[in-house]
């Protein structure tokens, strides 16, 4: 590999999580220089940040890994059905080591600015080192849930106690044994966090502003003949997966509307799918994110059970979502969370009724004048989700147009791929692409092998420059648009639709039409010389 030093490269990365990794490992195989660079000290993106207590991935193991090489899926064990984030992060590094990818990685190291350059149709990097790289292409691998956010709250910096967030935990471990610990956000983090933080802690204040639904994982050990039947048909269980599956993911997938079944059927059906746990449930019958009456009665069966576990009746009803429908924000898989809330050691406080007013030194006060007092806060508040780690970066594109204002009423970007008058600049999982509606790291090879073919199809035909076509661009965030508007997901206040940030613009960012129908998209578009792209 050439160094940055020498003058041009190929390919510059940002980013060596699953997508960065991956890219890495494709363009140096076909002979291009890249580099990658990440803020974080090793690979491994989302779980090398998210090392708070309990956290898992909601996507079973054997699905939620690499499938590009048979060799890396048939020789890694994973030991549970949902792997843990220090067992996701040991394979992340298993991969680097396997396919010899950190040489390529400036780790510690944050990409500030990116500014494209017209007549030499190539790209400069500035990083908070003071350095300057030029590339030809550079490929944004930043994730769509790695821009870690802390809303402001008055008094904030007061805080004297410790304080987390759960998306860039520290790397020690944290004892929180015989604490006070205030949790705020009831989300997939918080909901994986707080049955661990309950155990540990003195006292757990839970302040929660919406409740969320959840289902149980029923998580164990990965017996051998659970390994042994994914191991011995892997290909064509993960050929089925990316072409065949609208997330990535093979469920049970069910033929009829929950409107077919008689009460006791669906009664069975969903209890069935309850004791067996994971996100299967949402896969009961084929219309539950379409038709609101059949989206209602998986509902009433989640509040039905929240009803039967948590034992004081209050609580149970500040835990029952009731205004938006189930699976319209990504379904939660938990590990007896409702039922901790049986703990007198738990306290739900509602900030919904009852917001915070401001943070203090020693804890925090409510509009009411209630105070709870801890000495940990942790922030489980989300990420400013699939634009917030592009929009960090400063790009600048042609003419030295950025990317912030070009995306101020909403992202664009053909394919969720690449934004017109940005020549040269993928993105991988951007918005307008299915990644975080689908196991994503089937996304990401996905988008990786479309832009890395794309790049070698350049290299043969001798070709400089890429850019989306603005009408083709349009068409697609018209085509995203239509596709969420055929289902329930724009009825919740959700991160894919940017309510989680105040002043984010209201858009469906992911594109709801499968991972399945978008493969298919992308493969003609390659296919016809890749329509809708100017290339030159
Ligand atoms: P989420 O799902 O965005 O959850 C964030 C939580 O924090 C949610 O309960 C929010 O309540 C709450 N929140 C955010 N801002 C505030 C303020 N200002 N005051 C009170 N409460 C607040 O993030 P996660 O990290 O849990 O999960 C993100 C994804 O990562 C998840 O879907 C998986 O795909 C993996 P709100 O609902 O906004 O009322």
């Amino acid at each position: 590999d050439r160094t940055l030093n020498d003058g041009l490269l190929d390919v510059a990365v940002v980013g060596a999580g699953f997508s960065g990794l991956y890219l890495i490992h494709r363009l140096s195989r076909l002979g291009f220089s890249v580099k990658a660079f990440d803020s974080a000290g090793d690979v491994g993106g989302t779980w090398y940040w998210n090392r708070y207590p309990g956290a898992r991935c909601d996507v079973e193991s054997m699905q939620y890994s690499y499938s590009f090489d048979d060799g890396l899926q048939q020789d890694w064990n994973w030991s549970e059905r949902f792997a843990t984030q220090p067992e996701i992060l040991a394979y992340a590094r298993h991969v680097a080591e396997r396919f010899d990818l950190k040489r390529f990685v400036q780790f510690n190291t944050t990409v500030t600015r990116a500014d494209y350059d017209e007549t030499t149709q190539s790209w400069t990097l500035a990083t908070d080192k003071g350095e300057r790289i030029r590339a030809r292409f550079c490929v944004m691998a930043t994730g769509c849930l790695s821009a870690s956010r802390i809303p402001e709250i008055p008094g904030a910096a007061s805080f004297a106690g410790e304080i987390y967030h759960t998306g860039a935990w520290p790397h020690e471990p944290v004892d929180f044994g015989g604490k006070t610990v205030g949790v705020i956000g009831t989300g997939s983090s918080a909901i994986q966090a707080i049955p661990e933080l309950a155990e540990q802690a003195g006292h757990l204040y839970v302040f929660q502003r919406t409740p969320n639904f959840s289902v149980p994982a029923r998580n164990a050990p990965l017996t051998p003949d659970e390994i042994a039947r994914w191991k011995s048909d892997y290909p064509a269980l993960r050929k089925r997966a990316r072409e065949e599956t609208r997330s990535g993911t093979i469920y049970e997938f069910a033929v009829k509307s929950a409107l077919e079944a008689t009460p006791e059927e669906r009664e069975a059906e969903y209890q069935r799918r309850w004791d067996k746990g994971g996100a299967n449930f949402m896969h009961a019958y084929n219309d539950l994110v379409v038709n609101e009456q059949s989206n209602e009665t998986a509902a009433d069966f989640v509040r039905r059970k929240i009803r039967e576990i948590v034992q004081d009746p209050q609580t149970a009803e500040l835990l029952t979502p009731t205004d938006y429908p189930i699976f319209t924000k990504r379904i939660c898989v938990d590990s007896d969370y409702y039922a901790t809330f049986n703990r007198p050691n738990v306290t739900l406080v509602d900030i919904r009724r009852d917001p915070i007013e401001a943070i203090t030194p020693v804890g925090l006060v409510t509009r009411s004048a209630a105070r709870y007092g801890f000495d940990a806060l942790v922030y489980a508040t989300g990420f400013d989700a699939m634009t917030g780690a592009l929009l960090r970066v400063d790009i600048r594109g042609e003419g030295g147009a950025s990317l912030r204002d070009k995306w101020r009423d909403g992202p664009k970007a053909y394919l969720g791929l690449m934004s017109a008058g940005f020549p040269n600049l993928f993105m991988v999982t951007g918005p307008g692409s299915p990644s975080v509606l689908s196991n994503v790291i089937m996304s990401i090879e996905q988008h990786v092998e479309f832009i890395t073919d794309c790049i070698d199809h350049m290299r043969s035909k001798g070709l400089a420059r890429i850019d989306a076509d603005v009408g083709a661009e349009e068409r697609w965030v018209a085509h995203v648009g239509e596709a969420a508007a055929g289902t329930l997901l724009p009825k919740a206040a959700s991160w894919y639709m940017g309510a989680n940030i105040p002043g984010k613009p209201r858009i469906m960012m992911p594109y709801v039409g499968g991972v399945d129908r978008y493969r298919r998209i992308c493969s003609e578009v390659a296919a016809k010389n890749y329509e809708g792209f100017v290339l030159a």
